[in-house]
């Protein structure tokens, strides 16, 4: 059996499966927020940091750590699991002392990880992906590199607030010492590892480019970035790795405690959006998931590490190989329900009936769909702007406010160059059928819906099988199915409409944004 584990912003998971059955034999959780109350970090992060300071309590995911593998000991016979890989939130880091290597080698069964690893931190929080607090740092490392297109071309992304590298440049100019005492920084993600493994693992190439430190095309520390983020960065950085190359096994700590077989293989593990494409069985181009949620997000297999010009999206690695694109849109579920309110409408009933009464109205009927700052594009937009030629009622209004996001969504994926042959929806509002039909058409591909509870988990439980012999797309199309009769294929009969909607779309928003 194979294990996957996801360490979130607010949970750490478990996923077991049993590729010889296809079936997902167990699965395990623990809440940040209701089983670790102490902390009182009831969202997962210290709440009421500073300044868009957010960080978490790195000793936190330690005790996670120790509960999870209690609970699932209890529930399942451990000594069966073969591999183990896992994903963390992306960005996140921790900085380590100089004994901590040895510490985690050593560790006492009789005691917890807390205990003997809370005092070889060098820092006593972790700046998770939440974190907004290092525009002067962006800022820095942009000049220092000659433009953001530098920065991008370079790592995937133009230099970005909560990115662990503008993150470390800010620890080593407000905290000298403390970033002197630091041996080692990890992510969220090769922390959890190195604790798991009692070895220190490197940060693999999905997470990694999570960073602005990574040369993508080299997949190595980029030397100029690592110089323009801080003094020594390379020798606290190991080489980066791939995640499906096991690099060591379970500590003693681990087997003699709870029961693993100390011959059972660690991966280095990967970030939660790099294992989330695995689990949404999309590691292959061609294939798009977008996850519907309070805010959208679209990502997509691709060959090359081709950027976004424009410094929206980011490039991060593909566990499968090759790499993937990262597209977030801030006003997703913010704006559907901010429309929703202001109508006073039954969302999910009205909804379908405002879907099907305008199919046509593409092209004439626009709306950016933004009601407060977005982030793709940049802007801080106050209120939708809208151009209609027909009488806005509700219906038109609803349809357009959807049909502008996805619009949008195409708009600023079209840099990838990938045609998009299959889209895995997901996330909760993908469940209305109206709105996956209207994805449907907007980008003239069918759409599957995919209930997955925690697709970074299976994710990472696919990455350990693959590790283990196993072959990856092979496991995804066994461990990620559509619901059945989810298929909803496009309308071509529309498709000139949303070519003109799109050419319409993205005049309003050029005249809106420039004036
Ligand atoms: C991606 C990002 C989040 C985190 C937390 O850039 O910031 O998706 O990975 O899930």
């Amino acid at each position: 059996m194979f294990l996957g584990l996801d360490s979130s912003t607010q949970s750490l998971s478990a996923v077991i499966i049993d590729p010889a059955n296809g079936q997902i034999a167990a699965s395990g959780s623990v809440n940040f927020g209701m089983d670790l109350p102490d902390y009182g970090a009831s969202s997962g992060f210290i709440p009421g940091g500073k300044n868009g300071e957010v960080h978490a309590d790195p000793r936190m995911w330690l005790d996670a750590l120790d509960l999870l593998f209690k609970r699932l000991s209890e529930a399942v016979d451990l000594s069966r699991i073969e591999f183990i890989a896992g994903s963390g939130q992306q960005h996140g880091s921790v900085y380590v002392r100089e004994g901590f290597d040895e510490a985690a080698m050593n560790l006492d069964p009789s005691r917890s990880l807390v205990e003997q690893l809370g005092k070889e931190l060098s820092r006593e929080s972790s700046p998770i992906w939440m974190d907004t607090s290092t525009g002067v740092e962006c800022v820095e490392i942009t000049s220092a590199l000659g433009g953001a297109a530098e920065v991008c071309a370079r790592s995937g992304s133009i230099a970005v607030e909560r990115f662990t590298g503008p993150q470390i440049r800010k620890f080593s100019k407000t905290d000298p010492a403390g970033y002197a005492a630091t041996a080692r920084i990890h992510l969220v993600s090769s922390f959890i590892a190195s604790v798991l493994a009692g070895k220190p693992m490197p940060i693999d190439f999905g997470d990694g480019s999570g960073m602005n430190l990574l040369n993508l095309a080299e997949l190595d520390w980029d030397s100029k970035l690592l110089a323009a983020t801080a003094p020594g960065l390379g020798a606290k950085l190991l080489p980066p790795a791939s995640c499906l190359t096991p690099q060591g096994t379970v500590s003693a700590y681990f087997s003699t405690k709870y029961g693993i077989s100390s011959s059972c293989r660690v991966c280095p593990f990967t970030g939660d959006n790099p294992a989330s494409l695995v689990g949404m069985g999309a590691t292959t181009p061609g294939q798009v998931v977008i996850s519907l949620g309070t805010s959208d997000t679209f990502f997509a297999a691709m060959a090359e590490p081709k950027t976004d010009p424009q410094g929206f999206g980011h490039v991060f690695g593909n566990p499968a190989g090759g790499f993937m694109s990262l597209i977030c849109f801030r006003n997703g579920s913010l704006a559907r329900e901010a429309l929703r309110d202001e109508l006073g409408a039954d969302w999910s009933a009205f909804e379908k009936e405002a879907l099907a009464a305008t199919v046509d109205s593409a092209g004439k009927n626009l709306t950016l769909p933004f009601y407060g700052a977005e982030i793709t594009p940049r802007h801080d937009f106050e209120i939708p702007v809208t151009h209609f030629s027909d009488e806005p009622t509700p219906a038109l209004r609803i349809r357009s406010l959807l049909e502008g996001q996805f619009l949008n969504m195409k708009l600023h994926s079209e840099w990838m160059g990938v045609a998009a042959e299959r889209i895995r929806l997901t996330g909760g509002a993908s469940k209305n059928d109206g709105i996956a039909q209207l994805v449907a058409d907007v980008f003239q591909a069918p759409v599957e819906r995919l209930d997955v509870a925690n697709s970074a988990a299976l994710g990472a439980a696919l990455i350990a099988a693959a590790a283990g012999g196993h072959d990856l797309v092979g496991l995804e199309g066994i461990f990620c199915k559509p619901a059945a009769e989810s298929l909803l294929l496009p309308d071509t009969s529309l498709a000139g409409n949303y070519s003109t909607a799109l050419t319409n779309f993205r005049k309003l928003l050029e005249q809106t944004i420039n004036g």
